[in-house]
């Protein structure tokens, strides 16, 4: 072996040495993990959203379901001017509400930004007549309230010629230009906003991705991104709305419409795909997420509540979508429900907030909750005058009820819980507390 073997030999170590330094898992700071675990016991935040397609009425979708051209769309800017807009009257919401978090869409699939973007002219601040930053003042707000930040950050983008060319959806929007497709210039671009929105509004707690299923074989630099935004803020815990399990670099799992391993969507994350992570469901208090005039879909406080309820037994928060309209307001049936939740919350936070799931997963006719041996069980709405629960693997050493303090009658022989409902049951959620060994 002479010395240009030695240092070639050299050389390939030193190379497989880096490669495998930078390939090594990702290891999450120890802020990220505190994060997390303040995310894990949070269990409510408030989905928001809004931006110019509001306008028309017709979703978040609007551009891409009405085929509306680039041009077309882009006047909507102009008559965006939510002069109703109140982001402490908002945060003043969300708190009644019991939230913990809010997740705002500062830019949605038609590629508008909420914020002064200096990366992007096509913006609230530079396009509408409203020209105030609504990212910068939802933040101030929310913070001021004690609400923590995330952000919903759209990968795919209907208005970028560097996206192009088309991936699933946006085919009908006529306008754009496929030979200025640059897949590199755009995730370019979408670093370069992603260190705005995380260098320029203080503390965010969540980027909330959206939009992969548009590209799923594309190469979206996840690692680089998702490295970018823990070097720029180490606690700001990073999902992606992808419906796959949890990728590298990735701190919790959400589930759209959905609860953890049910994938009632059809579209949603399989049961083998749920993960450690901690875990967020999703879902909206009407029928669409963006403010929709003729949407007649209004959930009742008790389906809402019971989505709540059941995310917290699958050891999930709930973050609960309200749509708000073009004049800035939110509409009152959505503003009541939050309050709802609120006041139950008031009662009932004690089963929420900071439990872990039951050891049995939710039903329709009931979710379990739990904190070290105290065990809640909630029971929805119900004519029956007695529950029975198989497969409980708890030591049941009594039952009351949590208002009250009641006992209840009760028999537990080989994993199988019997109980007899008292007549407060035709509550929303009557919650009864099982002291385990
Ligand atoms: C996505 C968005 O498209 C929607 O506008 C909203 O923001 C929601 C929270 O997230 O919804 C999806 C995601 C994936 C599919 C459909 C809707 N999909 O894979 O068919």
């Amino acid at each position: 072996m002479n010395l240009k073997h030695v240092i070639c030999g050299l050389a390939l170590l030193i190379g497989s040495v880096s490669a495998s330094y930078s390939q090594q898992p990702y290891q999450p700071s120890p802020e990220n993990l505190k994060n997390r675990e303040w995310f894990d016991q949070s269990r409510f935040g408030v989905f928001i959203h809004w931006g110019v397609y509001s306008v028309l009425g017709d979703g978040e979708w609007v551009m891409n379901n009405q085929n509306i051209s680039l041009d077309e769309y882009a006047m909507l800017p102009k008559f965006f001017n939510p002069i109703s807009f109140d982001a402490k009257e908002w945060a003043r919401l969300f708190k009644q509400a019991g939230a913990k978090y809010i997740t705002f869409t500062t830019r949605h699939h038609d590629g508008f930004s909420m914020w002064n973007s200096q990366v992007s002219d096509y913006n609230v601040v530079k396009k509408s007549p409203f020209k105030r930053d609504i990212v910068k003042e939802l933040v101030e707000a929310c913070h001021a309230e004690g609400i923590k930040v995330m952000f919903y950050y759209s990968l795919l983008d209907w208005h970028r010629d560097d996206y192009l060319p088309v991936g699933k959806t946006g085919g009908g929007i006529a306008g754009r230009d496929s030979t200025k497709g640059d897949w590199n210039q755009y995730v370019q671009f979408m670093k370069n906003q992603l260190t705005e929105l995380l260098s320029n509004y203080g503390e965010i707690d969540g980027i909330w991705f959206d939009g992969h299923w548009d590209k799923p074989n594309e190469d979206w630099h996840f690692k680089e991104i998702y490295e970018l935004i823990h070097k720029l803020q180490p606690q700001c815990l990073v999902g992606n709305n992808h419906h796959l399990a949890p990728f590298e670099g990735e701190d919790f799992q959400m589930f759209e419409r959905d609860l953890p391993g049910e994938n009632t969507t059809g579209f949603g994350t399989k049961a083998h795909d749920v993960g450690k992570l901690p875990k967020e469901v999703c879902g909206t208090i009407a029928g669409s997420w963006g403010f929709e005039l003729k949407d007649r879909t209004r959930k009742s406080f008790q389906e809402v509540l019971k989505y709540l309820v059941k995310a917290a037994g699958h050891g999930s928060n709930l973050l609960l979508n309200v749509g708000p309209m073009p004049n800035g307001e939110i509409q009152d049936y959505q503003q009541e429900r939050l309050k709802e939740l609120g006041k139950w919350l008031e009662v009932y936070g004690e089963t929420i907030y900071g439990t872990e799931g039951g050891a049995v997963s939710p039903t329709d006719e009931y979710a379990l909750t739990k904190r070290g041996n105290q065990v809640y069980l909630h029971v929805f709405k119900t004519d029956k005058k007695e529950l029975s629960i198989s497969n409980l693997p708890y030591q049941v050493k009594k039952v009351k009820t949590f208002i009250g303090n009641k006992e209840i009658k009760f028999s537990h022989k080989n994993n199988s819980l019997r109980l007899d409902l008292p007549s407060s049951s035709d509550e929303a959620d009557l919650v009864l507390t099982l002291t385990i060994k």
